[in-house]
């Protein structure tokens, strides 16, 4: 008989399916032989002094005691009492206050500032003592992360955070149904976790489950709403579930804020005016301030973005942003509340035909004159570039222009315009590249990360925001390698010379194993995405060239002009870019301290990277590089998406290597990848290359020698339409199945030469209806598929054939002849017609 054990491990499936839930906090197992090596030198003696239930300390036993079970194994004993020194060996817990209380004063005592930990391995014990709660328990995370890692040398350290607001924003909306941008704005991985019909929802604990993640990298507070603020999120029904919410982000040492909608007064209360200098408007703020901290007494406070894109604010009724602001940051300041006051305000009607207008001057303009005059709670959150989170902008002039006024950089984890977490984009390079950025404030040494942390200007308050819309979606942000970004965001708000490799190096660790293979092709795609993303989106500081009338997803340069939203290239056919200089242009170069601002006035002396940024120049102006400006963009769009095609065998590498349910979904979305970025690839390339005249230089843009257009088969049942915008369908057609028709066909003699090739179709998915199709040559069946992109990408989904629904099908290999026939046959489902772009097939080594 066989023994019975071979049966239950035979049970067991060697790696278990997991569906990332867990994030970077998995605690998965040690493989054996490290866990039995290390597991006895670590102490099974918990000392945990001062502990209350629903507070950081007790979690971090509770997560102590978890960590230590699922990664090695080890049940621990918990006791209250005991000091340093103690016989048995101990991990010892306490805030260094209770610690000195009960133990009496240390020898040596480590120096912590608020939120900073002491941490000490080194003589068989371990040693945690925080400045306060939730610093034990972040201590209490990071030696878990430790072990997690394999790191087992002992060591001894103070870690404290370089910045006391280390916040996440998110932009939650009460209701589904009657906000614009569904239950998250600018949220890809489902509906908010927070709120459902207007309402807390009842189940909450997704939050519980976030909780714990947050507090793992050290984000002390999380904005709940959206700053498009819904003023029925303070009707006492939901204070009330408001206060739910704090409750259980509470024992992760987590402070919940909120955001406020400016017309609270008169659209909640009943006012008939919101002007700040209104006494009854002031005193209905005062209440409801107080009522808000009697419901979370520690609440962080508040977020406003006032008077920006249709949101109320002070200049309604002619009074200053400072008025706004401190109005409702006195009654914080009472209770201990920060006031977080946005600095994006911008005229989103600007006349486009004023070549001085600038949308980026706005922040300066409507807030450097009022440095001095906010209340000492109030914070400005500066978006990193002036514009609005593009995949290259130069650092915003505002964080050079408030003195006297602490401040906070905003960032984005949710990737609005950089691929919707359907694209990878590994955004810490991004961000250093931001903080890195010395501004030379009166010619001395002005880092950006300096000024946020308050360090320059002397400021106790500063730090960092991002923008994180996490959603229902069992792995939070719609695609598993995403969650580098938000785990990284900790990381840089902690500490902003954290290096780009090491960090994500460490989330793959904690999230997919120690194997060194995953860990440096992991690493390697990331640090490939940026570079990659703005090669195939958008070039030298033009902006990302997204749709940004719609969804900000897919491709669509002509969207940036001839609007009021002033995020303008001025692409004519000619020449290109936005003038910022002093001499000649808008001034934004000029905002900058002299230093800068000289290196940014001039051609020569800008960065190639942000040349279109601040000069307006013939597609003919030769780079740096020695390329001209239009070749630039034809080459970097051809190696951006010819990366992007090298993501997938990287990936696919690492088959078997952990499980497969995150293995198969990550490999659909980057198959996905490599087809939209050929999508972006030729639409920008087409766009430009129609605009200008100008031929591509290696003679690629525009000739697709392997390409059948469909719209010039036989159709039947299908009709040829125009695709706007144009550039978004090779040769600017496409087909779509007839309105009366339930079934289409498109059919084509082959002239290809006898081969083998890799079969490819570009098409458009549509939300709504999947469109199912076959592929048939002589007619033998060679491959179909169905238009269901749209059921597990996040993206924001358009309805029309356009940049955001074209997509590519890789059909695998087929083996023709000349003369062959290839028929298409569509079935339309709902809205989506069946539509169909190109057929393409690829000898080895093409891309296209
Ligand atoms: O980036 C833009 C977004 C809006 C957003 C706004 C802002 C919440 O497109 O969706 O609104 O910025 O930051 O306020």
């Amino acid at each position: 008989m066989r023994p019975l054990f071979w049966l239950a491990t035979a049970l067991i499936p060697a790696v278990m399916a997991e569906d990332g839930l867990d994030g970077w906090l998995r605690y998965a197992p040690l493989p054996d032989k490290i866990a039995k090596c290390y597991a006895k030198s670590i102490p099974s003696q918990v000392t945990v002094l001062g502990a209350t239930d629903g507070l950081p300390l007790a979690s971090a036993v509770k997560e102590l005691k978890l960590g230590l079970k699922g990664i090695l194994g080890k049940e621990v004993d918990i006791s209250d009492e005991g000091c340093m020194g103690g016989e048995t060996p101990s991990i010892l817990l306490s805030t260094l206050e209770n610690y000195v209380s009960v133990c009496g004063d240390l020898d040596d005592p480590p120096e912590l500032d608020e939120d900073g930990f002491y941490f000490n391995t080194k003589d068989g014990n371990v040693v945690i003592l925080g400045s306060n709660e939730r610093a034990t328990l972040y201590g209490t995370f990071e030696y878990l992360s430790r072990l997690a890692q394999a790191r087992f040398e002992p060591v001894e350290y103070v870690d404290n955070p370089e910045a006391n607001i280390r916040w996440g924003n998110h932009w939650d909306n009460m209701d589904y149904t009657t906000s614009t941008h569904g239950s998250i704005e600018r949220g890809y991985a489902g509906v908010s976790i927070f709120f459902k019909d207007n309402k807390i929802r009842d189940d909450l604990s997704r939050v519980e489950q976030y909780a714990r993640l947050l507090s793992s990298i050290r984000i002390n507070a999380i904005v709940i709403n959206n700053v498009n603020a819904n003023p029925i999120t303070l009707t006492d029904e939901n204070l009330a579930g408001v206060g739910r919410i704090a409750d259980l982000f509470r024992p992760y040492g987590v402070q919940v804020a909120l955001s406020l909608n400016f017309a609270s007064p008169v659209e909640l209360g009943d006012l008939d005016t919101f002007d700040p200098l209104d006494e009854d408007v002031v005193r209905w703020w005062d209440g409801m301030v107080d009522k808000i901290y009697g419901v979370v007494p520690d609440l962080a406070g508040f977020l406003n973005k006032a008077n920006s894109e249709g949101q109320p604010g002070p200049l309604t009724y002619n009074r200053t942003l400072a008025e706004g602001a401190n109005l409702m940051a006195r009654p914080a300041a009472r209770h201990g509340g920060i006031f977080m006051f946005r600095a994006f305000v911008y005229d989103h009607h600007l006349d486009h035909r004023d070549w001085y207008n600038d949308r980026a001057n706005a922040a300066v303009d409507f807030f450097k004159h009022h440095d001095g005059e906010f209340e000492d709670n109030v914070v400005v959150q500066i978006k990193y570039g002036p514009i609005d989170f593009q995949v290259r902008e130069p650092p915003s002039t505002l964080f050079a222009n408030l003195r006297h006024t602490p401040v906070a950089v905003e960032l984005q984890v949710t990737q609005e315009y950089l691929g919707q977490q359907n694209h990878l984009f590994y955004l810490t390079p991004l961000w250093r590249d931001i903080l890195d950025f010395d501004l030379r404030v009166d010619g001395e040494e002005s880092y950006v990360r300096d000024v946020v942390s308050g360090k320059r200007f002397g400021h106790k308050l500063g730090g960092y925001a991002a923008v994180i819309n996490v959603g229902m979606d069992r792995n939070w942000l719609g695609s598993h390698l995403a969650m580098s970004n938000l785990y990284a965001y900790g990381r840089i708000a902690w500490d902003s010379s954290s290096d780009s490799v090491d960090v994500v190096e460490d989330w793959t660790r904690l999230t997919f194993g120690l194997d060194r293979g995953v860990i440096d092709t992991v690493a390697e795609m990331s640090m490939l995405s940026w570079p990659m993303y703005e090669n195939y989106t958008g070039n030298l500081g033009v902006q990302t060239l997204t749709d940004i009338l719609h969804t900000h997803y897919g491709p669509n340069p002509a969207s940036q002009d001839n609007n009021g939203w002033g995020q303008w290239t001025r692409a004519n056919r000619y020449s290109i870019g936005m003038d910022r200089t002093v001499w000649n242009g808008t001034g934004y170069a000029g905002q900058y301290p002299a230093e800068v601002a000289e290196r940014f006035e001039h051609i020569e002396t800008t960065p190639d990277n942000l040349l279109l940024w601040f000069h307006h120049v013939p597609y003919t102006h030769v780079l740096k590089s020695g390329k001209t400006v239009i070749q630039h963009f034809y080459d970097a769009h051809y190696d951006g998406a010819e990366a992007a095609q090298t993501l997938v065998p990287m990936w696919e590498s690492l088959k078997g290597r952990f499980d497969d349910e995150r293995y198969e979904h990550m490999l659909h979305r980057l198959v996905y990848q490599a087809g939209h970025a050929i999508v972006w690839r030729d639409a920008v390339n087409y766009f430009y290359h129609n605009l200008s005249g100008i031929e591509d230089e290696a003679g690629r843009v525009g000739s697709h020698p392997w390409r059948i257009e469909v719209e010039d088969m036989e159709l039947d049942g299908y009709e040829r339409v125009a695709v706007t915008p144009p550039s978004t369908a090779s040769r600017f057609y496409a087909v779509e199945a007839a309105a009366n028709a339930t079934v289409a066909t498109a059919t084509a003699t082959l002239g290809f030469p006898a081969g083998t090739y890799r079969l490819a179709v570009n098409y458009y998915d549509l939300p709504d209806g999947q469109a199912s199709y076959e592929v048939f040559i002589n007619g033998e069946e060679v491959a179909a598929w169905e238009g269901d992109y749209d059921l597990y990408l996040g993206n924001t989904k358009s309805e029309f054939l356009d940049g955001h629904s074209a997509a590519r099908r890789w059909l695998g290999e087929v083996t023709i002849a000349e003369g062959d026939e290839l028929k298409i046959v569509g079935r339309p489902d709902g809205i989506e017609r069946a539509p169909l772009d190109y057929v393409v097939f690829l000898p080895e080594g093409v891309v296209d």
